[in-house]
Formats: C-alpha cells, sequence, structure tokens
C-alpha cells in the first residue's frame, strides 16, 4: 500500500484511484494514509477546499458540474469530482462517467485538471459520510485544491456527505406546482447558493422566487438563487463565478456543523472494535444503552 501512495504522490492516476479504493473497503486507515501523503492542507481564509453540489436525482446536477469544471480548470485550478450514491435506482448504479458524458475530460488540457471518481455507496462498508471525508483528505493532501461532492439531497446519509463540505450549492428544477414542503426547507437550510437548474423548461423562474421567498418567509437570509440551463450553457459562467467565491452564511454554518456533530458521533460508535460484542449484550438485555455508549466513550461520566 505504501507503494501506491508514494506512486500517487508522484502523480500517478491509477495509484490515487487504489489507494481511494483502499479506503473505501476500509483496508487501510485514514491515519495510515497520512502518515505517509503529510498533512491535510489547511484552507485559506475564506476560500472553499469543498463543495457539495446536491438535489434530487435528475436535476441536472452531473451536466452542471460539467459545465463548472470547465470553467474552473480553464482558471487553471486542480479539482477533483467525488460522485457519491450512483446506484440511484433510476440509473441502476452505472458509473459517473458512463451516465452523463463528462465533456471537460475531452479537452487535453483541462483533463489533467481534473480527476473523476464516484464512490460506491453500496459496496461500501461503513458509514458512506466516513468514506466521502477520508477521500476528500486524501485528494486534498495530494494537492487538489477543489474537491467538489456530487451527492443526492434526500436521506440522512446524503445530507450528511453534503454537510461535510465547506459550502453546500442546492440545486433546484423548475416549479412542479408543490410549493416548498418541510423536507425541501431542511436541505434549503444547508445552502450557500441555489442553482435553480432547466431554466429553458417553464416554471425555473417561478421556482427560484419561491425559493426566495420561502428564505424571507422563514428559513433566513437568502443565499444567491440563480438560473442555470446546463443544457444550453445559460447561466453557468456566472455561476462558475459565484460559486468560487462564495462565502458561507451564518445559517448555512450552524445548520452544516450540527450535520457534522451528528456525523462525528456515529462515526465514534461505527469504528468502535467494542461495536460487535456491544450488540450482542444489548441485545440480550445484558447492558443498558448508556452502559453501551460509556463503553463506545461516547458518553463520559459527569
Ligand atoms: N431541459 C434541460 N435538461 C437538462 C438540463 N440539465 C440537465 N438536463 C437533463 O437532465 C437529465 C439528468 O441530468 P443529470 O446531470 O444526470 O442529473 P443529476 O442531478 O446529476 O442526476 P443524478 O446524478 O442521477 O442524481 C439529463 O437527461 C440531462 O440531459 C437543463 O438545463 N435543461
Ligand atoms: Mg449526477
Amino acid at each position: 500500500m505504501t507503494r501506491d501512495l508514494e506512486e500517487a504522490m508522484a502523480g500517478s492516476r491509477r495509484s490515487l484511484a487504489r489507494t481511494l479504493t483502499a479506503i473505501e473497503n476500509r483496508s487501510i486507515t485514514i491515519q495510515q494514509a497520512l502518515s505517509v501523503l503529510g498533512p491535510v492542507p489547511q484552507s485559506q481564509a475564506d476560500t472553499w477546499q469543498t463543495l457539495a453540489l446536491t438535489g434530487a436525482p435528475g436535476v441536472g446536477k452531473s451536466c452542471l458540474l460539467d459545465g463548472l469544471l470547465t470553467e474552473w480548470a480553464s482558471q487553471g485550478l486542480r479539482i477533483a469530482v467525488l460522485a457519491v450514491d450512483p446506484s440511484s435506482p433510476r440509473t441502476g448504479g452505472a458509473l459517473l462517467g458512463d451516465r452523463v458524458r463528462m465533456t471537460v475530460v475531452d479537452d487535453e488540457k483541462l483533463k489533467q485538471q481534473i480527476y473523476l471518481r464516484s464512490v460506491a455507496t453500496r459496496k461500501a462498508s461503513g458509514s458512506v459520510p466516513v468514506i466521502v471525508e477520508d477521500m476528500t483528505k486524501i485528494l486534498l493532501s495530494l494537492g487538489w485544491e477543489r474537491v467538489v461532492i456530487e451527492t443526492v439531497g434526500a436521506g440522512q446519509s446524503e445530507v450528511r456527505c453534503a454537510a461535510l463540505a465547506d459550502r453546500i450549492v442546492v440545486v433546484e428544477g423548475p416549479a412542479r406546482g408543490d410549493g416548498i414542503q418541510a423536507e425541501k426547507a431542511g436541505l434549503l437550510e444547508l445552502a450557500d447558493a441555489v442553482l435553480v437548474n432547466k431554466s429553458d423548461l417553464p416554471g425555473a423562474e417561478l421556482h427560484s422566487d419561491e425559493i426566495r421567498e420561502s428564505f424571507e418567509l422563514g428559513i433566513g437570509t437568502s443565499p444567491p438563487v440563480m438560473l442555470t440551463s446546463a443544457l444550453h450553457g445559460d447561466g453557468i459562467q456566472e455561476a462558475a463565478n459565484v460559486l468560487l467565491n462564495l462565502s458561507s452564511s451564518g445559517r448555512s454554518t450552524r445548520a452544516r456543523w450540527r450535520e457534522r456533530l451528528l456525523a462525528h458521533h456515529e462515526r465514534k460508535i461505527l469504528e468502535s472494535p467494542k461495536l460487535d460484542d456491544l450488540l450482542l449484550d444489548l441485545a440480550k438485555g445484558s447492558i443498558h444503552l448508556d452502559e453501551a455508549l460509556h463503553l463506545i466513550g461516547v458518553l463520559k461520566d459527569e
């Protein structure tokens, strides 16, 4: 494994892929990897290192990303993408590259600036947010300047993957006539920006008004809400500029830390070597929940 890590440091993409797979399978720990790769660089003042692009299946996240990556890579940035849950029922689990053609990699020059990777959530052993967090650390410590996480914005695990990122961009489609329901409001609470994609279809403008309104009426200060058409390339350049320099609002920061706190707690429990034994004891009724949490070290004596 050390050889793969060293070759990845020397720029081998195959070794990088193998390293990420080892992280995915939990056959190496992040501590072991970083002991060879060196520490994860800290982010500069107000610039983000990680950005999540999240939203319902099929809203156009991958198509948008293709456009955004083209803009960012043209500016010389080195960007890695982790696409989480490519096993959505809609697409039957094809890999990132097969689902939507990422045209950015057709350009010989831009291709060098981009690294694309799917996270196979079905095969993943352990908590997906933990795996995504560790993979992100590997990429950053190998000198990828920005990591974009594409994840469906439904379900706790996906939302927690998004919450790992320094910034969250929620992607929406045109209005479907059902307004903003509770689940959507929960996701919007995490948003540092909203892209209403498919602006070439009717209802996109209406939906961006609905979103701004729902922020004003309850969620808090509205972040930038922008219209895009990934299909026609409308609004992509503007969105790329705004997103690259996006700052985080107090509202989204708090919401994100809440998710991270919960994810961290879960990580401690899932990674405890005592977990299997404790589950048996809990099932037998020989210990209580509080005792189990004590033994894992999540609960401390007051
Ligand atoms: N009309 C229109 N269609 C679009 C636009 N952007 C994407 N699409 C189409 O929407 C479909 C889904 O696009 P994807 O980029 O795969 O969507 P996604 O959000 O990544 O989907 P999942 O990864 O499965 O969650 C594709 O058929 C795209 O061609 C757009 O701006 N306008
Ligand atoms: Mg996609």
